[in-house]
């Protein structure tokens, strides 16, 4: 195993790379340390120029900016900021889904249909419109255009809120942070954080908060209902995972970023009898499919596409040898990424107007014609599989898993697609069998080993009992261990997890889809609250969050939301506010008063878990159920006695 990662494909690749000059991001990490310990703190300020000004972390020399900014209001602001760029990344991914979507109801978006009628409805219901004699389409284009209108609303509330349990909605009313219009909520952010404006560091934190809500709560829950009804809501779905995907001998094609919008079209291309000859006659065998990031658990749960890693593999899957195209659309893209093709065959992609790559090639994606586009993208990979220098040199590693866990999805496997329900997670919970739910989520992060952490929190909480929902990278990580599978409860899992988990015939570590899909966790919580017997607001239930690998303002925008609805959030790697002690005890501290969910960080994936343990026995404990769990676990002991 390689000290940079867990994973064990990654070990000769890194090596690869640097035989072949091919310079990678922990060769850039490298040139960048010792990084600056302003920045990391979040003490530094160049939002005007009068700076750049930093404060002294030690007090010794400046304790303001020029303008009189201290330390607490200049962390606040760059923390703010942080969670305005992931809010905006997640929610435009948001629009363009609507906007796509009402294209599709109007006919013109050709190869795009409304695959999900069922959920079609629940979306009309959670938005008002009605439904009754009237045609798929037509209630399409009122979705979509309801959808797109929330971006823009200036007053009121966005709909979804009310999605969420009644007394979490009046926690949000009281600290005056229920978001009215998404991009509003993101401005507001950037107009407060200006030079000279919003200098109270916890006034400023409110607006970060609103604007999170606006996020959790509008545009990734947007993203994710519209593209599960344009492109089918997840069921569970076998899939692999892991470099070891990429094939020898046919044309290898990595789709990477965040909008299924193209790829799901470059996915039907692929199958194309027409593509598929014309691969042959470049002495190819077939075309395969890949993909890296969200687009690829976007893929994988809706359409069965195997992943080739996460977010540190994505220069390491270009190092292999044996990929003829990288298409990417927005974000997590690595710059880096047509430097480091140079020294192989490789053609990067990309067909997103607002992401653009010096040396990449651009293919735009358009709506109005998306399998033109898909259809030149294939082509382009197929010709360039000739060019190939020399054999390539894929890693063996690849790993089964299971995802496609939507809340709908879960709703169903407990409790029966007539009687869909979420009784038997709330009962198990109570009975003690299943001690909590942790949600981890996020990012990889070259500061620390590749994977490591995830695993290790995973594992730590499942040991516990705690059933684990994730998302994104961190999803990835922990399928490539195996951990996303049934037998991982055996192997894994506490007793009492095991049991409920062979029971239901669910793997102890649940995939629920890409970043965006973090919404899907608020809808369960919500879910879980509404089932009763659990409390009545997301703060009372037995759950928890992290991120011990993060690295983006999305993953910062995530972890506010959650926070911001009643949940312990926990990250690693490093912590953004430490420069300034108020701050970060509003974050630590106060939140737990005002919203009765707090931030945490702790490097350490093992101590972090068990901090989230603890917050689910206290947890346990305010709902009176902590006996039931003694109980159970005394039974367990018994019968196993008894068996042995
Ligand atoms: Ni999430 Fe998905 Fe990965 Fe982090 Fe990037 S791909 S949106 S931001 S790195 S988990
Ligand atoms: Fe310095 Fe204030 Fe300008 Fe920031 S806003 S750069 S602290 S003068």
């Amino acid at each position: 195993m390689s000290e940079k990662s867990a994973d064990n494909s990654m070990g000769p690749l890194i090596d690869k790379a640097k035989a072949d000059k091919a310079e990678i991001c922990w060769d850039r990490l490298d040139e960048q340390s010792p990084q600056c310990g302003f920045g990391k703190l979040g003490i530094c300020c160049r939002i005007c120029a009068m700076g750049p000004c930093r404060i002294d972390p030690f007090g010794e020399e400046a304790d303001c900016g020029v303008c009189g900014a201290t330390a607490d209001t200049i962390a606040a602001r760059n923390f703010a900021r942080m969670i305005a760029g992931g809010a905006a990344a997640h929610s435009d991914h948001g629009r363009a889904v609507a906007e796509l979507f009402i294209a599709a109801a109007q006919g013109k978006a050709p190869g795009y249909e409304i695959k999900d009628e069922q959920k079609l409805l629940q979306v009309a219901m959670d938005f008002g419109i009605p439904v009754e004699n009237r045609t798929i389409r037509d209630i399409a284009l009122d979705i979509g255009k309801t959808a797109l209108s929330q971006f823009g609303q200036q007053e009121g509330e966005l709909l979804f809120v009310k999605k969420a349990p009644l007394k979490r909605q009046a926690v949000w009313k009281e600290n005056g942070v229920t978001p009215r219009g998404i991009d509003r909520e993101i401005v507001e952010v950037m107009h407060r954080t200006h030079m000279g404006v919003d200098q109270d560091h916890r006034n400023v934190l409110l607006q970060g908060t609103r604007c999170a809500l606006a996020d959790g709560w509008g545009g990734s829950m947007i993203g994710t209902e519209l593209q599960d009804i344009l492109f089918g809501a997840p069921v569970p779905v076998i899939g692999k995972v892991n470099l070891g995907v990429l094939k020898e001998d046919e044309v290898n094609i990595i789709i990477h970023g965040h909008e299924p919008l193209l790829s799901e079209m470059i996915v039907n291309v692929a199958q194309d009898k027409e593509m598929l000859e014309y691969a042959k006659t470049k002495g190819a065998k077939g075309i395969n499919l890949a993909g890296i990031c969200c687009t690829a658990n976007e893929l994988l749960m809706r359409r069965g596409i195997p992943i080739a890693g996460n977010f540190l593999q994505q220069e390491l899957a270009i190092v292999t040898g044996a990929v003829e195209a990288m298409v990417v659309d927005v974000q997590c893209l690595m710059q880096s990424l047509p430097i480091v093709a140079q020294c192989y065959h490789t053609q990067i992609i990309t067909t997103s107007p607002k992401a653009k790559i010096p040396g990449a090639i651009h293919i735009e994606f358009s709506e109005r014609d998306a399998p033109g586009s898909a259809k030149e993208i294939v082509r382009r990979a197929i010709d360039n599989f000739p060019r190939r220098k020399g054999k390539p040199n894929i890693p063996k590693e690849q790993m089964d898993l299971i995802a496609g866990f939507s809340h709908e999805t879960i709703n169903y496997l407990l409790g029966g697609k007539f009687r869909g329900s979420y009784r038997p997670l709330n009962e198990n919970i109570i009975n003690g069998r299943i001690r909590g739910v942790a949600g981890v989520v996020g990012c990889n992060n070259p500061k620390v080993p590749h994977d490591e952490l995830h695993v290790a929190m995973v594992k730590e909480l499942i040991k516990n009992d705690v059933l684990v929902l994730q998302t994104g990278c961190a999803a990835i990580a922990c399928a490539k261990a195996g951990l996303l599978l049934p037998e991982a409860a055996k192997q894994y899992a506490g007793s009492g997890l095991a049991e409920v988990c062979e029971a239901v015939g669910i793997p102890p570590v649940i995939h629920m889809g890409s970043c965006v899909d973090n919404s899907r966790i608020l809808i369960a919580a919500a879910a879980m609250v509404k089932e009763g017997g659990l409390g009545d607001d997301i703060s009372d239930l037995p759950v928890a969050g992290a991120a011990p690998e993060w690295m983006s303002e999305k993953a910062i925008s995530i972890g506010h939301y959650f926070v911001a609805s009643g949940v312990f959030t926990v990250f690693g790697v490093t912590w953004p506010t430490l420069g300034s002690q108020a701050l970060t005890k509003t974050l630590f501290e106060e939140y737990e008063q005002t919203f009765r969910g707090k931030w945490a960080f702790e490097p350490d994936p093992v101590k972090a878990a068990k901090m989230m343990i603890e917050h689910i026995d206290k947890k346990r404990k305010a709902l009176g159920i902590d006996k039931a769990r003694e109980r159970v676990l005394f039974d367990m002991q018994k019968r196993r006695e008894l068996g042995s």
